[in-house]
């Protein structure tokens, strides 16, 4: 592209692979991959962008602290697809192309980590992955901004850093950008909520929210690149797999809803916020809409979204609290919301919504099995669907 090859060195390709992806170390050689990702973009800022070492650290530090750590399910599934795809159509699975399924997996773990670094100051999250969030950080945050916009950009430098000369690459990014929109939609839903009626948090719109806002990023998109990559062409593949990875989708953040209430932060990693941001959640929406009684809902109507925060309980405040969330992040003790959050999960279990949960996780267990026989129809192979929602099925984390 004459207008954006500039300086020389621009653009840089990789097209070999030197290193073994050893498959008998899925995530080690995952990692692997990571790591020369992340050098590779790091390596060309001060050459290519003219970054002086501070701002090249800067980056580097917060790519270490926001791509790298999480359990890397989107990722590593790209991976197992297309290794299945291949096998499924009769091919030899090379090196290169294990090394072509890693990239595109850490694709969409940049694009999660974008997308998490934007939500967690949205949601006015405490922590992520364990530590705090990154626009918690005494020194980033608002430059939260520009580092996840950088490392929205970092998705597509990946890409083509990778697959730029290929003639699949314009595909590959229309669906990283298509779904990028998706993803903003859901997020647009899930906020608005903040500014919407109780009356109006009801089963549709968290369904409708949950589609968008997670589950084409976290469960179409992944397999759909794999696809694309080994040659998938049919559409009505992708429809069959988009139907049943949907499904799986909403059913993952379902869970997410679930454990943001009744999950230990020490297991999952961060700290509940739904009930204080007044989000359309899976317990809420249920709770208020599907099995509610008067008294349940009266308390919602007075509580929901508008809890009185303690002081020195692990809720968004200001910055001294900082030192402290550091020090029970590294001893594993955090410390419950406010009296009415807690209050409020107690109404959820009263109004058998544990219950509940476990039915409706049934319910998509059966679901899914419908979607054997057309899956196989649309020349897919199961697995990839059996093995997807091994990954998330009954997670505690
Ligand atoms: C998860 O919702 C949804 C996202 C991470 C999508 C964000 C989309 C953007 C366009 C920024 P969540 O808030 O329930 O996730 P978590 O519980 O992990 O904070
Ligand atoms: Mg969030
Ligand atoms: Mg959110
Ligand atoms: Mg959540």
């Amino acid at each position: 592209n004459p207008a954006t090859s500039w300086p020389a060195g621009k653009p840089a390709y990789t097209t070999e692979y030197t290193e073994e992806y050893d498959l008998s170390d899925p995530k080690g050689s995952f990692e692997k991959v990571g790591r020369m990702i992340l050098q590779e973009m790091v390596g060309e800022l001060p050459g290519l962008y003219e970054l002086p070492p501070k701002e090249a650290s800067w980056v580097e530090r917060s790519l270490e602290y926001n791509t790298q750590g999480g359990k890397m399910n989107r990722g590593l599934i790209v991976v197992e697809t297309g290794v299945m795809l291949l096998k499924h159509q009769g091919r030899e699975v090379t090196n290169a192309d294990l090394h072509r399924f890693a990239v595109l997996g850490w694709a969409v773990e940049y694009l999660q980590a974008c997308m998490l670094m934007a939500d967690d100051m949205m949601d006015g999250s405490v922590t992520r992955r364990g530590n705090p969030c990154w626009y918690r950080l005494p020194e980033v945050g608002l430059l939260n901004t520009n580092d996840f916009l950088m490392v929205e950009m970092y998705v597509y430098k990946i890409v083509k850093r990778h697959f730029g000369k290929e003639q699949i690459f314009p595909w590959l990014i229309d669906l990283l950008l298509e779904t990028t929109f998706q993803t903003e939609c859901g997020q647009l839903l899930d906020s608005i909520c903040a500014n919407c009626d109780l009356e109006e948090l009801t089963t549709e719109r968290w369904t409708l929210i949950v589609k968008y806002k997670t589950a084409f990023y976290s469960f179409y998109l992944p397999v759909a690149l794999a696809m694309l990559v080994t040659g998938v062409r049919d559409h009505k593949a992708f429809d069959t797999a988009r139907e049943a990875l949907l499904l799986m989708g909403i059913y993952f953040q379902a869970q997410d809803d679930y454990l943001d209430a009744f999950a230990s932060p020490e297991v999952l990693g961060k700290v509940g916020t739904d009930i204080q941001d007044k989000k359309c959640s899976w317990l809420f929406a249920h709770a208020y809409h599907e099995q509610s009684t008067p008294e349940a809902k009266a308390y919602l109507d007075k509580h929901y979204g508008n809890c009185e925060v303690q002081p020195g309980a692990c809720r968004p405040g200001p910055l001294n609290w900082l030192h402290r969330l550091r020090a029970w992040v590294k001893q594993g003790v955090f410390e419950v919301g406010s009296e009415e959050e807690e209050k409020i999960k107690d109404v959820y279990k009263e109004l058998g919504l544990q219950e509940l949960f476990a039915k409706y996780e049934a319910d998509v267990e059966d679901q899914l099995e419908e979607y054997k026989a057309k899956v196989r129809d649309a020349d897919l192979p199961w697995s990839i669907f059996e093995r997807f929602f091994e990954l998330i099925h009954k997670r505690k984390k």
